[in-house]
């Protein structure tokens, strides 16, 4: 395990090398040379005749040059590194191919981005344009999905709109990042497979008017499945994987056997983002050891931000934590995993995944202001009844959405504007994490006691029981609608939405 620390930093500290010489984007420094290369055609439509010499001092009001953003560091991780040298385009390299890793003392054949689990954390500000130059160099298709960014339905990864990529190919991925939050990729082809084996990473996309922080943390957690030798036993080979989804037997806290310790101080405040990337396992978190409040989730920063000491973290949810540290010791973010003792009775076990060392200074922590966030109140145009269930076939269990058993044609048809309130009811005991593309919804109504606030992407149906979602079909498209529990997709549970585009 050492050695796989030892190589994300190397590889980090290159990449933060890279990084920096060409960072500073490099915005004409003013009144020197002629504005002719770059700047756009406009200005040369205005020759006034003459006055060559002193370009005027007109096109410069932009807030921008003055101070560009600067993207925060990541301690710890691996960041993808911006070839671009123009500040609002991220341009990015990305590589999927098989590796061997060491997890928790065994050799771990994995298939992973750009040999790191999990793979760079790619990051932009909003608005900004988005590059990934994708190569497949794995031995079977793939595409990559960027889960919860509002992209074009051809940039999404859907394959049943947009080839997957051939193995030993490549694909650009192009898109403007809309909105700011916490993101994450994955392939959305034999997804079960791919993601299990280590195909995820981090994405962010910063709000410049965000207030900073002291740091910037992004906590990927997953459970993969080993048998004794390190390796990944047969998919979809056992009745529990096929009815629960594929649980792991060892716990990933950002690719490593947790805990992960991190090195804080007494007066820091700092911004820790976190996914649940597993298969099918809903984390439960409990936060101890400093003041932890919630300030975002899936779509970006809330209305309301809440202090909270557990989090209830389905599969390809997130939440952005505001951390302030009063006095030194440890903060500690738990997991708690059911479990079987000695005696056969289920306890539930605590597994630290994240251990702060906060080093004392007698510093006091400032308070943080964030900026108000704007819920706009739409009228329901629609109300749809969305259903979950599953039956025998002849070929084994099968997971349904409205009957409908991995269903070829659109579910629904929505027209571009659309609110639609949706009713989920879960007929079975199982629970499925159910995920939109492309479109965000809210949380109207949820049986657990946890909040549920924000725009969502991504929501836990428990077994049976009924989950009320006002959605928002602003993108059109065509868009997968399906239970991130990917077995459960694999098995049947998958299905898309049209949104007719607006006139
Ligand atoms: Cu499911």
């Amino acid at each position: 395990m050492k050695r796989t620390l030892v190589a994300l930093t190397t590889v980090l500290a290159l990449a933060a090398c890279d990084g920096e010489p060409s960072q500073p984007p490099l915005l004409l420094p003013d009144g020197s040379v002629e504005p002719e290369p770059e700047p756009e055609p406009e200005q040369q439509m205005e020759p006034e005749p003459d006055s060559e010499p002193e370009p005027a001092p007109d096109p410069e009001p932009d807030p921008e040059p003055a101070e560009p953003f600067e993207m925060p560091e990541f301690p710890g991780m691996v960041v993808a590194v911006d070839l671009n040298p123009d500040p609002d385009i991220v341009e990015v390299e990305l590589i999927a191919g098989g590796n061997t890793l060491e997890i928790g003392g065994m050799r771990v054949p994995v298939r992973v981005y750009d040999n790191v689990l999990p793979g760079p954390l790619i990051q932009a500000k909003v608005g900004d344009e988005v590059i990934v130059r994708f190569q497949n160099k794995l031995s079977e298709p793939t595409t990559i999905h960027w889960h919860g960014l509002r992209v074009s339905d051809e940039m999404d990864g859907n394959p049943r709109i947009v080839d997957p990529v051939q193995a030993s190919e490549t694909f650009e991925y192009r898109f403007v990042v809309p909105e700011a939050g916490s993101f994450w990729y994955h392939p959305h082809v034999r997804a079960n497979e791919q993601i299990e084996q280590g195909l995820y990473g981090p994405l962010v996309v910063h709000d410049p008017a965000d207030p900073p922080v002291d740091a910037e943390r992004y906590f990927v957690i997953d459970d993969i499945l080993l048998d004794n030798n390190g390796r990944p036993p047969a998919y979809l080979a056992s009745h529990p994987e096929v009815m629960h989804g594929r649980h792991g037997n060892v716990l990933l806290a950002n690719g490593q056997v947790p805990p992960m310790a991190i090195e804080t101080a007494e007066g820091r405040v700092e911004r820790w983002r976190l996914v649940n990337t597993a298969n099918a396992r809903t984390f439960t978190l409990a936060l101890s050891g400093a003041r932890f409040k919630v300030i975002g989730t899936d779509g970006g920063r809330i209305a309301e931000p809440y202090e909270a000491q557990v989090l209830r973290m389905a599969v390809g949810e997130r939440f952005d934590l505001e951390v302030t540290f009063d006095e030194p010791g440890d903060a500690v973010v738990e997991a708690l995993v059911p479990t079987l003792n000695d005696a056969g009775d289920v306890v539930t076990a605590r597994i630290p995944m994240y251990e702060a060392t906060i080093a004392g200074t007698g510093e006091a922590p400032r308070a943080i202001e964030w900026p108000a966030v704007e819920v706009p109140e739409r009228a329901v145009d629609r109300e749809e009844e969305m259903t979950f269930n599953a039956f025998n076939g002849p070929a084994g269990v099968r997971w349904v959405i409205n009957g409908l058993d991995d269903p070829q044609e659109p579910i629904y048809t929505f027209d571009e504007g659309e609110t639609v309130r949706f009713s989920i009811r879960n007929m079975q005991g199982q629970e499925h994490p159910f995920h939109l593309h492309g479109q965000w919804f809210r949380v109207l109504s949820h049986p657990d006691p946890y909040p549920v606030p924000g725009l969502k992407d991504s929501v836990l149906v428990p077994g049976n029981a009924t989950v009320e979602i006002e959605a928002y079909f602003d993108n059109p498209g065509r868009w997968m609608a399906h239970c991130h529990i990917l077995e459960h997709a694999e098995l049947g549970m998958m299905s898309e939405i049209v949104v007719r585009p607006a006139e």
